[in-house]
């Protein structure tokens, strides 16, 4: 099993494969965003998730080439749902400390919008604290830039870091999404609770939108609607689905 020649022939080969889980208002119950997840339909080894193969990319760095792919094929996507006249949504995209700092992240963001025709509101990038740490310069820059072109930018797994919360003021953050592990523990366990109400707390004071990921259940969806929470992702709703499946919920919600 070589699975980084597999890999490296998988980007090639058309065997990368983007899932979109839907993200939904908690104002107005509307699908308003998806999040591209990646997988490899492996010709042997079949369906294999990104925890397999992602951090294997990271250490060869093919994160770049995979990185690309994703990117292109998440904003062709969403601006052929657009084309389609399906309701607009954001297409939110994850990067990885490795590609943000192996390349120009900027200056890829702007021709694959400019090559897909996708406007830059209808794109958010994911980035993590532990990008931040590994670079803060290359992490202000990078936001400045990507800020400029007009897309949205997000915090993944927010509240799990070890950065300091200054850097949310000083960079052009749009977004904060709360860790699926505060989430999952919210109506057994206090603590959670009163992390994720300060989450967001902290992100309305800061003028940032807050959504929460890894919602499983009605009590989850109850305590975070309540908590005036803006919007939620996770598997209550629906899990990550292929294009065609993800279309269908679009179109049925239209
Ligand atoms: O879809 P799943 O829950 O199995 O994803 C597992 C992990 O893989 C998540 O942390 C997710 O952020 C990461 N991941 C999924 N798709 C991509 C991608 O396109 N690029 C990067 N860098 N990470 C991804
Ligand atoms: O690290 P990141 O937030 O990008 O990871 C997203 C991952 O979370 C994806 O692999 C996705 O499949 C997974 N996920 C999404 N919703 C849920 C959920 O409700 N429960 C659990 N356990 N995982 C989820
Ligand atoms: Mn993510
Ligand atoms: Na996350």
């Amino acid at each position: 099993l070589d699975l980084e020649n597999d890999l490296r022939r998988a980007i090639d080969n058309g065997e990368l494969v983007l899932h979109f889980q839907p993200q939904l208002s908690l104002i107005s119950g509307a699908i308003v965003g998806a999040e591209a997840l990646v997988r490899w339909q492996h010709p042997r080894h079949g369906l294999i998730p990104p925890a397999k193969f992602i951090p294997l990319a990271e250490e060869s760095g093919l994160i770049v080439r995979l990185g690309e792919w994703v990117l292109r094929q998440a904003c062709a996507q969403n601006r052929a749902w657009q084309a389609a006249g399906l309701p607009a949504i954001t297409v939110a995209v994850n990067l990885s400390v490795r590609q943000v700092i192996a390349q120009d992240i900027v200056a890829l963001t702007r021709a694959v919008l400019a090559d897909t025709g996708l406007d830059a509101r209808s794109l958010e990038l994911e980035l993590t604290e532990s990008m931040l740490m590994a670079d803060a310069e290359a992490f202000f820059r990078v936001t400045e830039g990507l800020k400029k072109l007009g897309v949205t930018l997000s915090i993944d797994d927010f509240g799990t870091g070890y950065s300091s919360l200054g850097y949310l003021k000083r960079f052009a953050i749009d977004r904060l999404k709360i860790d699926q592990s505060f989430v999952r523990d919210l109506t057994q366990d206090p603590n959670s609770a009163a992390i994720a109400r300060a989450i967001i707390s902290l992100a309305h004071s800061l003028g940032l939108a807050v959504i929460a990921e890894g919602v499983e259940s009605e009590a989850q969806l109850g305590f975070l609607c309540s908590g005036n929470c803006d919007e939620m992702q996770g598997f209550l709703f629906s899990r990550p689905l292929p294009a065609a499946d993800f279309e269908a919920l679009l179109t049925a919600g239209r």
